[in-house]
């Protein structure tokens, strides 16, 4: 089965199931799920209920998705994501965007959690994501390997503009009234495939190749998505600092990263209603 066919059947299914279709996809980062309490007029899919789709396994992510309204919209959100490095094909990271695409979903909204590798970061800040470097796709992981799925789009898409300005600056609008911007940044985000973090001499190459924060998803998605010809809004949470020296005695660990999280919840939350409401 061709992805499209296999993401088709999905979207089938889901139409089936859900009253409304969703013009919105959200996909939330470790401990940033809880943007789901936010959806009224819920309803809710687990993946294990969906035939074709992966499960999640990572501590902090449920696992389904949840379609209703958000600030009057109609949405749909990831509760969790699949990441590469637990082993799914990029083929199953990618389906539940293109099951979006077909939901009729133009506006993808990605959270997630991230090391700062910019010295000027602060644990807890938020980081509007301008634009990445995908060491997986660099290296021949990317998304888009294989026949062209030209239901989605064309076999050389452009990846400049991939984070839509118009969103970024409204995110930007929206920190200012929020009275955020003291810990509102704004970068380039990297992936690397994980679960092990960076060591210290990789970090000091991320940071010299340009990037602000690092972090184990979101690139396969934005790309997959841009292909589809969506606007894209990616955010990512600082919860923890990278170790750029060998010397160090700090680790850094899943739990920090949860942490983190838990604290600057409410306030992604917000933000990510808010700006939803802005679109
Ligand atoms: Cl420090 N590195 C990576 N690769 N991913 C992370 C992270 C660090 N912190 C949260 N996610």
């Amino acid at each position: 089965m061709s992805s499209y066919e296999n993401a088709k059947s999905i979207a089938d299914y889901l139409s089936g199931v859900v009253p409304q279709l969703p013009e919105i996809g959200i996909i939330c980062g470790s401990g940033l799920g809880g943007l789901a309490e936010l959806v009224t007029e819920a309803t809710v899919v687990k993946y294990s209920d969906i035939k074709g789709f992966p499960k999640s396994t990572v501590v902090g992510h449920p696992g389904n998705l949840v379609f209703g309204k958000l600030a009057g919209k109609d949405v749909v959100l990831m509760q969790g994501r699949f990441h590469p490095y637990e082993g799914y094909e990029i083929s199953q990271v990618i389906l539940p965007i293109r099951v979006m695409k077909l939901l009729g979903v133009e506006t993808l909204i990605v959270t997630n959690a991230a090391g700062g590798l910019n010295p000027k970061f602060n644990v807890g800040d938020m980081m509007i994501i301008k634009d990445h470097i995908s060491l997986l796709g660099l290296t021949g992981k990317n998304p888009l390997v294989g026949p062209n799925e030209s239901h989605f789009g064309p076999r050389f898409p452009a990846l400049n503009g991939l984070y839509t300005k118009e969103l970024r600056e409204l995110a930007k609008g929206l920190a200012k009234e929020l009275s955020i911007e003291r810990y509102l940044q704004e970068g380039v985000y990297i992936a690397q495939m994980g679960p092990s973090y960076e060591t210290p001499a990789e970090a000091r190459f991320l940071r010299m190749i340009g990037a602000d924060a690092v972090g184990m998803s979101t690139i396969h998605e934005t790309v997959v998505a841009k292909h589809a010809g969506m606007k894209i809004f990616g955010m990512s949470l600082i919860t923890n600092n990278i170790v750029v020296d060998e010397d160090s005695q700090v680790n850094c660990n899943h739990e920090e990263v949860l942490e983190t999280s838990a604290k600057r919840a409410e306030i992604m939350k917000t933000f990510v209603k808010k700006l939803v409401e802005k679109l």
